[in-house]
């Protein structure tokens, strides 16, 4: 029985775990999360109200997250796996994967931000996907009613995580820098993947940004083709490339070195963002200024945050080793390590 991927157009996530359903080669179907599925759909999974959400077939149990689904199919599809054998360096992949997931949403939601026409515009496709409709549909004038009525709460939505990732007042110009920064340092760090010639599940996650983000949002996609057009270029070479299959990772050293001006340093920032989170968490604040903006803690960039700690915990002494002479200097990776 083919597996169900449960998700909207519009999700970043989804699309990441659209992509790596594709790269193990898994037969699967994409179905709209919808108001008629909804109860359905959430019975499943514990009440989780997110997406994605990934029916596995055969009455397995149904998986949440996008980075677990990830880590699902890479074990029940090994020679397609989107982690690396080598425990060192599937270190590495997570840590890009969580980089991206955590801090690349938010140049992702940047046009959300600035602009009501591109709120608007990937609102309405938000609430055709809950009527079961994609963008192209032309609905009913009952659906159009239905639809005036989703709008503003969908709406919110957008704003508040803006404003919860701090994409808003002074952050919208930090965002911005962030953007520019990502997109200059991706050009040297993409070669062509993340960790080789086969896509990872941090390149599925770059992927699903760009694929439902930044080069599907009409402004945001103009923006891109002006200042980082290698990214259209390398959209299209990993879905090919995960179709096709195949490809090689890179040693440990070899991709530890290009990433460098990715993850080495400030890691554009979220080396300091994700060691201040963790500690609003400790002392019980629960707030953090992030780029001038007052924002809440994120209990589940901790909670992913000390998953890596742990398997770097449980490496081995010699891949340890490896790991600590590949990126021990990073101040990003003393963050995942010292918890
Ligand atoms: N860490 C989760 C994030 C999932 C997530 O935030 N999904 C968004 C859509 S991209 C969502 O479900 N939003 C609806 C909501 O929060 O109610 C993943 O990787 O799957």
């Amino acid at each position: 029985m083919a597996m169900t991927l449960y998700g909207t157009d519009p999700s970043f996530y989804t699309r990441k775990a659209w992509l790596s359903l594709t790269a193990v080669g898994a037969d699967f179907r994409y179905a709209l999360k919808t108001r008629a599925n909804k109860a359905e759909v959430e019975a499943a999974v514990n009440g989780y109200h997110r997406f994605p959400v990934l029916d596995p077939g055969e009455g397995g149990d149904w998986i949440v997250d996008s980075t677990r689904i990830g880590l699902a199919l890479s074990e029940r599809f090994p020679a397609r796996s989107l982690l690396p054998e080598d425990p060192a360096l599937a270190i590495l992949v997570r840590i890009a994967d969580d980089w991206f997931d955590e801090w690349f949403l938010r140049p992702a939601i940047l046009f959300r931000a600035k602009s009501a026409a591109t709120r608007q515009w990937v609102a309405r496709v938000g609430a055709l996907n809950l009527l079961g409709r994609h963008a192209d549909a032309t609905p009913t004038a009952e659906e159009e009613a239905m639809i005036a009525r989703l709008l503003p709460g969908i709406d919110r939505f957008f704003l508040d995580s803006c404003a919860t990732n701090a994409v808003v007042g002074p952050g919208i110009a930090a965002t911005e820098a962030l953007l520019a920064r990502a997109a200059r340092v991706l050009e040297g760090a993409l070669a062509p993947f993340l960790f080789g010639s086969r896509p990872s599940l941090a390149d599925a996650a770059l992927w699903g940004f760009l694929d439902s983000g930044l080069l599907w949002e009409p402004e945001a996609r103009a923006f891109v083709e002006a200042r980082a057009p290698h990214l259209l270029a390398w959209h299209a070479r990993a879905l090919e490339a995960a179709r096709a299959g195949g490809g090689a990772w890179n040693a440990l050293e070899a991709a530890a070195a290009r990433l460098a001006p990715l993850l080495g340093g400030d890691a554009l920032g979220f080396a300091a963002f994700l060691a201040a989170n963790r500690a609003a968490l400790a002392d019980g604040t629960k707030r953090l200024l992030l780029d001038g903006v007052e924002v809440p803690a994120r209990g589940f960039t901790e909670k992913c945050r000390a998953e890596i700690a742990a398997r770097i915990g449980a490496l081995g002494p010699a891949d340890r080793a490896r790991l600590e002479a590949a990126a021990g200097d990073w101040p990003l990776f003393a963050v995942y390590r010292d918890g």
